[in-house]
């Protein structure tokens, strides 16, 4: 289970041609509470015990504490801000040196290098939630702090959008969604590795091209691919992704890749994975059981380039609400039993399965991007990170 998220590299290495079909599927309507949403409910009535007796480090309180909430709660406004905020980041100038990551050319850029350069130790291992947490929380803090972003980080609930993910708020590829589909691009389907059929497959959607519409219609990705699974994207010029390598943002939105991320997967995964290994595991996708997970799911939801590469998919703006959502996922999982579920971690610290156990003391690396964390103080979103984490959930 350490290899399933080895498997999406191995999935885009050994990607095979299989012909896909599109699936007709009914309307988006829930916008309101859903199953996930009551779940939270619950586990937020108990984080207010707890801290009762248990009061986060530093100046956080319940009470203080910022909410993250669902991209569709937002106003108009709030996503306009959000996304001028995403574009500004865009336009700011690095503070990676290029003699670490030649490619950079934004501070955004600085988050997606850093992604890149950590692949291998964050994901599949024990500190995957933990160094996504942290990685999450300092790209909101650069929004707010270097671009004058006066809100939070939305998240993305993928069970309201899965139906019908391309006419969705996120994706429609208005001025206030994420941008759109990208336009048609015939490409070679992602396999999923060790899934049995069906499930070994990630049936294409209409895209596989460039973003034509929506605010992001004009970003330049400058880093990856490094894993890529989707055809016709000019490889960058070192293997190790940091080369600058200027192209379009693309996308092939998958409503097969959403079947995963449905609301009852979700709930699913809240409630029969009760120890972290398993629900980590399982949130990342147990392939050889045909669970793809929300994690993969909701990635290739996105697909396309970069988002459909494991090491650069934080080059395409839907992975910050994707990743808060894996956040909110966590958080609420940990709320239903704070005693025994607070501090668990479990797994090694490499992808590939090291046989070396991930420590609460372990540091955690983000370059440019923030301190150097150790795992324990990441897991707490009241008062982790020495009292700098202060949010929670809606
Ligand atoms: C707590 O608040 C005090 C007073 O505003 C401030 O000096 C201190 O840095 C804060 N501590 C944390 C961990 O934020
Ligand atoms: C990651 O970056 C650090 C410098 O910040 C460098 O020493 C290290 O070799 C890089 N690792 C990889 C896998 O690129
Ligand atoms: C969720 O519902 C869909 C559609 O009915 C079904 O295909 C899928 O297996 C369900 N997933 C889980 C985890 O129950
Ligand atoms: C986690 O739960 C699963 C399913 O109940 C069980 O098979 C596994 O042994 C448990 N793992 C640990 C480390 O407790
Ligand atoms: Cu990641």
């Amino acid at each position: 289970m350490l290899a399933s998220v080895s498997n999406i590299l191995v999935a885009s290495l050994f990607a095979t041609t299989v012909v896909g079909s599109s699936v007709h599927r009914p309307e988006n309507g829930n916008h309101g509470g859903d199953a996930v949403d009551a779940i939270s409910a619950k586990g937020l009535a108990k984080l207010k015990a707890w801290t009762k007796s248990n009061p986060p480090a530093g100046n956080c309180t319940l009470e203080n504490a910022v909410i993250r909430r669902e991209w569709s709660a937002f106003s108009r406004q709030e996503r306009l801000d959000y996304i001028d905020a995403v574009l500004c980041l865009q336009k700011t100038p690095p503070t990676t040196p290029l003699s670490i990551i030649p490619g950079v050319r934004s501070r955004y850029d600085d988050f997606v290098g850093t992604h890149i350069n950590q692949t291998l130790f964050i994901h599949s291992t024990g500190n995957f939630l933990g160094w996504h947490r942290y990685y999450v929380w300092t790209y909101e803090q650069a929004l707010r702090n270097e671009c004058n972003y006066q809100g939070h980080q939305p998240y993305w609930n993928w069970g309201k959008y899965a139906l019908d993910p391309v006419n969705s708020l996120l994706f429609d590829g208005s001025d206030e969604s994420l941008s759109g589909d990208g336009s048609y691009f015939e490409h070679t389907p992602v396999a999923v590795a060790g899934a049995p059929p069906p499930f070994d497959v990630i049936i294409p959607g209409n895209g596989g091209g460039c973003v034509t519409s929506g605010p992001f219609k004009d970003m330049v990705v400058s880093l990856g691919p490094v894993a890529g699974t989707l055809d016709g994207v000019t490889p960058n010029p070192t293997p190790d992704g940091y080369s600058y390598n200027p192209r379009c943002l693309r996308r092939d939105i998958s409503e097969n890749a959403a079947v995963s991320t449905r609301t009852n997967a979700t709930v699913s995964l809240l409630t029969t994975r009760d120890n972290i290994s398993d629900f980590q595991d399982y949130m990342q996708g147990v392939f050889a059981e045909g669970i793809l997970g929300v994690h993969a799911g909701g990635h290739f939801t996105v697909g396309g380039d970069p988002g459909g590469d494991f090491f650069a998919s934080a080059g395409d703006p839907a992975f910050w609400l994707h990743h808060a959502s894996v956040d909110r996922i966590w958080w609420i999982w940990q709320n239903q039993d704070l005693a025994t579920r607070q501090n668990a971690i479990a797994g090694q610290t490499h992808m590939a399965g090291d046989g070396v156990p991930t420590t609460l003391e372990d540091d955690q690396f983000f370059q440019v991007n923030g301190k150097v964390p150790k795992l324990k103080d990441l897991l707490a979103t009241l008062g982790g990170a020495d009292g700098e984490f202060c949010y929670i959930y809606q």
